[in-house]
């Protein structure tokens, strides 16, 4: 989907008042800052045809399948109705109260048990009024297993669904509205930061309520495994958290288990670099602070690049101080990390309140974050007890931690990924500490999972050509290993 289309969707709904700023109470009873009211999009014919458009667009990109289509009442309906029209599908309307008379169905349209229907709807925030649409459509017998909606809030939608077997397809995030409000000045950086401060604090998921139970749920700990499992295998594990589980199957997918290190100054140069190393790399890494040009705009085109040629972000912050402090960095500041990396990482110094305030943050967005158990230069304090305290620290909180910046294998469970820096084509080092190892030492001698390389392809004369050798070395490393441990 265009980020141009739905930037100017965005500022279309702004104008007709569907997005409105103040003080708003929510289904839940909530005082919100922020209130989505798609119900005046009946009154602009235009901007209804767009939204159904793009709401079908998204439906086409995933490939979804389905027999049928149900708009949840009433907003969605005549999304689903123009929808259903125009591509000819079938559509079913739940009634919200069966009728007296008649028939008494709260299903209307022609279905057969064992149908699978695909929910459309216009705003989540928690997803119980999708759930509620589901578990109607699910006692006449049909099955739902998708759910496509043109505004998600963030607010533990996605999460709620998908404990209960719905995957929720959003085309637009709240982050994203309000980047684009404030990049086109519709709203202040105060209203920005209080909206992202309620949601953020105004989660509605909590898998212990799920489940009934006041134990805390964590996904259950991966066993060991006999064998060396491949990406794709370690991909499918269920104890495997779905942003580790994404990053091992871009790998696979790629055959990539290159990170670049994008270590530039300037924005457009490092946009360009994404572009053209895109289909190379399963994951860019930044360091934000350095560049010379930071905007708001920047981060949205570098999503937009991630998301085209399918690589994860992960800005290299290093986060190390006490957990509300590292809270407030990682979602606010100039550079809102939260908000557009997928993975963060963090030093185990300050002890496990580091990765709860980062947590507090990142889980509702479903990021994740690698802790520094070992570093590549030279000296480097990180090692031993240390190295040991941080992979305990990334076992009690595997909710969150991913995996490791370390120089090799720490430990053999597979829902941990280990990243390690420090690589170049030739062992060697720089003139402040930095020491590198080749990618076959590091994949396959030292067991490690993904290569980061820095200055190996930035200083090359063609860094298209030095990415692709690094990303076929580390490939190479990689089915070296894991076909010498099928027995
Ligand atoms: O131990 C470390 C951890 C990191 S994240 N050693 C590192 O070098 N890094 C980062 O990896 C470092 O900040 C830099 O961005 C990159 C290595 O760059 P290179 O040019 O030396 O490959």
């Amino acid at each position: 989907m265009d980020d141009v289309t739905i930037d100017s969707l965005i500022l279309k709904l702004h104008d007709v008042n569907a997005v409105k700023f103040g003080e708003y109470k929510l289904k839940s009873g909530l005082l919100t800052p922020i209130y989505i009211d798609l119900r005046v999009l009946v009154s602009h014919p235009t901007l209804m045809n767009q939204v159904s458009s793009l709401i079908y667009q998204r439906v086409q990109e995933e490939c979804l399948q389905f027999d049928s289509v149900c708009g949840v009442p009433y907003t969605a309906l005549p999304l689903a109705t123009i929808i259903c029209s125009r591509h000819e599908r079938p559509m079913l309307i739940r009634r919200k109260e069966a009728k007296d008379y008649g028939t008494k169905r709260l299903v209307e349209g022609s279905f057969r048990e064992g149908d699978t229907c695909l929910i459309i709807e216009d705003t989540v925030t928690s997803g119980s009024s999708i759930m509620e649409t589901a578990e109607v459509l699910h006692k006449e017998g049909l099955k739902v297993t998708d759910a496509v909606v043109l505004m998600d809030r963030q607010q533990g939608g996605v999460e709620m669904l998908a404990s209960r077997g719905i995957r929720l397809l959003p085309i637009i995030s709240l982050f994203k509205l309000l980047n684009v409000l404030l990049a086109a000045k519709r709203i202040d950086d105060q209203t920005a930061e209080s909206v992202r401060e309620f949601i953020l604090d105004n989660n509605t998921f909590s898998p212990k309520k799920q489940n009934g139970s006041d134990a805390p749920v964590t996904r259950k700990p991966c066993v060991e495994p006999k064998r060396e499992l491949s990406y794709a295998e370690r991909a499918e594990l269920p104890c495997v958290h779905p942003l580790a589980s994404k990053l091992l199957k871009i790998m696979e997918e790629k055959q990539s288990n290159l990170c670049v290190s994008a270590d530039l100054t300037s924005s457009e140069e490092l946009l360009q670099l994404a572009e053209s190393l895109g289909p190379k790399i399963c994951m860019l890494k930044t360091h934000v602070d350095i560049l010379e040009d930071f905007t708001v705009a920047f981060t949205q085109k570098l999503q937009a690049v991630a998301k085209k040629h399918d690589f994860l972000v992960f800005e290299d912050r290093k986060f190390a101080d006490i957990g509300n402090t590292v809270k407030h960095q990682y979602k606010g500041g100039v550079y809102q990390i939260s908000s557009w990396s997928h993975i963060v990482n963090a030093h185990a110094v300050p002890g496990p309140g580091v990765v709860q305030g980062l947590g507090g943050v990142g889980k509702p967005l479903g990021r994740g974050c690698l802790l520094i158990a070992q570093m590549s230069s030279q000296g480097s304090l990180a090692t031993g007890e240390y190295t040991k305290a941080a992979l305990e620290m990334a076992e009690e909180h595997s909710d969150f931690v991913i995996g490791f910046i370390c120089s090799s294998k720490i430990t053999e469970r597979p829902e941990f990924i280990h990243m390690t820096p420090g690589v170049q084509l030739q062992a060697g080092g720089d003139s402040l500490g930095q020491q590198y190892t080749t990618p076959e030492e590091v994949i396959y001698s030292k067991g490690s999972d993904v290569i980061i390389v820095g200055r190996g392809v930035l200083e090359a004369s063609d860094r298209l050509k030095a990415a692709e050798s690094y990303r076929k070395s580390g490939w190479e490393a990689y089915t070296k290993r894991v076909s010498q441990s099928v027995h």
